[in-house]
């Protein structure tokens, strides 16, 4: 094999491995149907919108003894969002799973995410370019994006291209956003009679589509192993030059998942959790308050150095800036079509904006650093928010940080010296090779999402549970999409969408973080993770994140 490292082509052959039900054989599986399904709140709308894929079981498959036929089936898939590990593996899983059922059966993957099905961009699998991806990280074996599908006229668009290509199924791998246009497009397919299926798989390194069916989205394990080997070795830097305080930012975008597992994998001295600053109410100024003291009674024992990690989202979590951030994404909706405001300059942007914000908001706009302000006017995503991957609130935190320790000193309260380092942890671990629990558990809901579309199942989420056991004793099946889902306003209209899960403060998880940090902060605690574990016991190279256990265990404790 050409121009592959070492490690490439030792992954290349690793065997992914499935839940014994699945590995009896695709066309022999038994389904056993739970009761039907609510959707998490809302019931009566989302009932509505969704007349006809609501309420269905939940379903579990158990291995049969006897074989069924499978009918010739063509199948399509989508990579949709960020990037995430494993996503490679969840086409593959589907690729073998189809192919086992019969090989007839066809693969075409849509080319650079949801447009791809509505422009009819398309490549047909085969052995030989699916060999070439597996285990491997990325999403470059057909691209992904973030076109939103959700308008009738998108849905007709892919219903012409299905119809082209005889597709009868489409697989929607993606997180929150992308799982609830898989909703939405499994609901039209039905209404319209078109006979189409759609499954969704779960995607996010951020962690937050999880609930009591869905314990983990794939790449939230190896995007956080790979943070905490970065953290782990500032800490050893950290700790042995003994000069800088690093401040880091990691990607996660509104919940604090990835930022509270990757501290729990290395014990930093500081940690923020979002969810927690919201719940408490937490100002800027409490936040400042709270690190500058953790410094300077470091400094007193004489340690000028320490590790705080960032959320990606806290800034929208700060009650007064999540104001000040909701009225600026307004305010900027219309100005951004305004020519007078295009054509000005950065001073006169800031004046525009502050003369165009309440005034409680505007006081907190204009008391924040040139850097931050025009970080913040930069443009929106798709859903008109401000895209908080590009506010660096790491820097932020450390300059009102310097400024409140020099006037600390000033009043005699702080004797020590403050040197910063700033970083930020995102893009390092969403194409990370997946671990072995990544590949394995993608290869799962690849090949349990054909395993749904071979017995007939739409508008369902592949489903692999009971993850903190050995993979053989996997429990696979689906749920219904519309399960999870809630109104919420977006772009100011009350939409259907699938709730995001943010870190609970009653959970095992916080909890463990709360009881420590205090003893963190202070006596250096540090754990070196080191690298991803491929090769070696199963107990150093399979187990999963510290999150899953912990929440896993409090489930099994009050089963
Ligand atoms: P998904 O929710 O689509 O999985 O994206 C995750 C994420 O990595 C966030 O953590 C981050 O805020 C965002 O994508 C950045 O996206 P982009 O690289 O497109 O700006």
């Amino acid at each position: 094999m050409k121009n592959l490292s070492p490690l490439q082509i030792e992954r290349l052959k690793y065997q992914p491995k499935l839940p014994e039900s699945l590995s009896s054989g695709i066309n022999s599986l038994e389904v056993s149907e739970g009761s039907a399904t609510e959707s998490v709140r809302d019931q009566e709308q989302i009932k509505e919108l969704f007349a006809n894929t609501y309420g269905k079981p939940t379903v579990t498959f158990k291995k049969s003894s006897s074989s069924k036929q499978s009918p010739v089936r063509n199948v399509g898939v989508i990579l949709s969002g960020g990037q995430a590990p494993g996503g490679h593996n969840v086409i593959a899983g589907l690729y073998d799973a189809l192919k086992s059922a019969n090989s007839e059966n066809k693969l075409y993957g849509f080319l650079g995410g949801p447009s791809g099905i509505i422009e009819g961009k398309y490549i047909e699998f085969n052995d030989e370019f699916i060999n070439a991806y597996r285990n491997t990280g990325g999403f470059d074996i057909i691209g992904s994006g973030r076109t939103k599908l959700e308008t009738e006229e998108q849905f007709k668009s892919s219903l012409e291209v299905c119809k082209k290509l005889n597709i009868s199924a489409v697989v929607i791998i993606g997180g929150d956003d992308s799982n609830t246009n898989a909703a939405l497009l499994a609901e039209w397919f039905v209404k319209n009679n078109t006979g189409i299926q759609v499954i969704g798989c779960p995607k996010t390194i951020d962690g937050d589509l999880k609930n009591e069916q869905i314990e983990i989205s794939f790449g939230f394990d190896t995007a956080t192993k790979t943070y905490a080997e970065l953290i782990g070795n500032i800490q050893r830097d950290a700790n042995s030059a003994k000069k800088y305080w690093h401040f880091i930012k990691i990607m996660g975008r509104s919940a604090s998942h990835v930022a509270l597992e990757a501290a729990l994998q290395t014990q930093p001295n500081i940690t923020l959790i979002s969810e927690e600053v919201e719940e408490k109410k937490m100002s800027l100024d409490s936040i400042i308050s709270y690190m500058s003291d953790i410094i300077a009674r470091r400094a007193e024992n004489g340690k000028n150095f320490g590790i705080a990690i960032i959320p990606e989202g806290l800034i929208e979590f700060i009650p007064e800036m999540k104001s000040m951030i909701s009225n600026l994404n307004d305010v900027m909706s219309s100005l951004e079509k305004d020519e007078r405001y295009s054509s000005a300059s950065q001073g006169e942007k800031f004046s525009i904006i502050e003369n165009t914000l309440s005034s409680e908001n505007a006081k907190v706009f204009s008391s924040l650093p040139t850097l931050i302000k025009s970080q913040l006017l930069m443009d929106r995503d798709p859903h008109g928010n401000v895209q908080v991957s590009k506010i660096e609130t790491e820097k932020l935190l450390i300059e009102m940080i310097r400024t409140r320790l020099s006037e600390m000193k000033k009043a005699g309260k702080f004797s020590g010296k403050f040197a910063d380092q700033a970083h930020f942890f995102g893009y390092e671990g969403r194409c990370a090779f997946p671990s072995n629990f990544d590949a394995d558990y993608c290869y799962s809901l690849g090949y349990n999402a054909f395993a749904l579309i071979n017995n007939g199942f739409t508008g369902y989420l592949s489903s692999v549970r009971n993850l903190t056991d050995v993979a053989s004793n996997w429990i696979a099946g689906g749920i219904p999409l519309t399960m999870m889902m809630n109104m919420e306003k977006r772009h100011g209209e009350w939409k259907p969408v699938i709730q995001k899960a943010l870190v609970r403060l009653d959970g095992p998880v916080f909890k463990k973080l709360e009881e420590h940090r205090e003893e963190w902060a202070m006596n250096d605690r540090y754990l070196f993770p080191g690298a991803v574990q491929y090769f070696g016991p199963s107990a150093v190279c399979d187990i999963t994140t510290v999150t899953l256990q912990l929440e896993r265990s409090k489930t099994l404790l009050n089963a």
